[in-house]
């Protein structure tokens, strides 16, 4: 039983290579098929081709110190968390792509609930102290998008008088350019597609959200999972949310997966190993009342899957992606909590390992001069991060047999 070092690769367009993540130190690769679209079934010889190239140095002929240990994500149609009558065929789906990564012996499967949009920034060139670059999620912009720019009906109920003028004068202050790109970094699609999502387009999906709340939406998370965790159970593949990032509503639109009590009501509704948790501490962050540690020592049985990325928290819910280990997340005590329960794992004798990796790292060094395909996504702020808690992870351990 061990912490798997692992790094996230979106594929052979990524500007990070295969190699690069060997030489990073990193074993387990973390990979999605994003070109399938989402809703449909993954088929096996996809999966395989995937598989392969990852495993093995076609250039040398020999297979690579890689594993693809984790698949993320493999996204859930919008109809399942709407509750559509056509959800069926896209759990159906669901579970026929369970089936064959199984098959393919990849069995640990990330996810996320959260509707229409997926992560969500403002600003994705930050400029930190130090020069470097990192991702931000301003909260007065985000109120300027969407009463100014969206001109979403409800926002103006929504914000108070204060927030209302400072969004006004934020978004004064920008230029037509830099408008577009505040909208273009809001409404940019999921990982890995270079989609944007449309101004009408996204005021669409919001008015099919009216009148689905966050009761509604667990619901129908629940009904997910009660329909795909037993076909995951029985194909010994281990499912595991991600929280919402950022970890509260944005737009009117409900999130369901931001707190400890979200976790729980999700642990709870299927009991099951397959039923788990991606943990990751830059989504669950921003929310100050969110006690990390204390979620590794209450929760920790249910992760199959650990993001490790710290948040400086700022005023009024905005915050910015700090170094690895400095930041409004305690990192030491949440690594000290993961020790603690990769050791009880052992204890009770648990084979499988605990994959995590650094997720986000800044923009710096040589990076600064690329163009970033993925934003979060550049080597070396990850290298570092990656360095750095591998680091603390054996200092802590005091075994090397912490990392596998
Ligand atoms: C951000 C990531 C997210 C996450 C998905 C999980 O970089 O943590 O892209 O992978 O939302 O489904």
């Amino acid at each position: 039983m061990a912490l798997i070092q692992s790094w996230r690769w979106y594929g052979p367009h990524d500007i990070v290579s295969l190699d690069d993540i060997e030489q990073a130190g990193a074993t387990g690769v973390v990979s999605a098929l994003h070109h399938i679209p989402v809703g449909e079934a993954w088929p096996i010889e996809e999966i395989r081709k995937r598989q392969k190239l990852i495993e093995w140095n076609e250039a040398e002929g020999r297979p690579r110190n890689l594993k693809w240990a984790v698949v993320e994500s493999v996204n859930i149609h919008e109809s399942i968390r709407m509750g559509l009558p056509e959800r069926e065929a896209h759990i159906d789906n669901y579970c026929e792509t369970i089936r064959n990564l199984a098959a393919c012996h990849i069995d640990t499967i990330c996810y996320n609930f959260m509707p229409v949009l997926d992560w969500t920034r403002t600003d994705l060139a930050y400029r930190v102290k130090d020069g470097s670059k990192a991702l931000r999620y301003d909260a007065t912009a985000l109120a300027a998008f969407d009463l100014y720019m969206l001109k979403r009906p409800e926002a103006e109920a929504e914000y108070d008088t204060e927030t209302k003028a400072r969004a006004r004068a934020f978004l004064e202050g920008l230029t037509p350019k830099e408008q577009q790109s505040l909208q273009n970094n809001i409404l940019a699609g999921l990982p890995g597609t270079f989609d944007v999502i449309g101004i009408e387009d996204f005021r669409s999906f919001l008015k099919k959200y009216e009148g689905i709340d966050s009761n509604r939406l667990k619901d129908n998370l629940k009904y997910f999972l009660q329909k795909v965790v037993p076909v995951a159970e029985s194909a010994g593949i281990k499912l595991c949310i991600h929280p919402d990032d950022p970890p509260y509503p944005i737009f009117g639109l409900p999130r369901v997966v931001s707190t400890e009590a979200d976790l729980a009501f999700l642990v709870n509704a299927v009991d099951s190993p397959s039923n788990g948790i991606t943990f990751c501490t830059g989504s669950l962050g921003p929310r100050p009342e969110n006690d990390l540690p204390g979620i590794v020592r209450r929760l920790g049985h249910k992760f199959h899957f650990v993001h490790l990325r710290n948040v400086q928290r700022q005023e009024g819910g905005s915050f910015y992606e700090a170094d690895h280990l400095n930041g409004s997340v305690d990192m030491l005590q949440v690594v000290k909590a993961l020790v603690e329960e990769v050791r009880r794992r052992e204890k009770e004798g648990q084979a499988s390992s605990l994959p995590f990796r650094p997720d986000h790292g800044h923009q710096m060094l040589d990076d600064l001069n690329k163009h970033v395909p993925f934003p979060g996504y550049s080597a070396v702020g990850r290298l570092r991060g990656l360095a750095e808690l591998r680091g603390l992870m054996l200092g802590v351990a005091g075994d090397y047999s912490i990392l596998g």
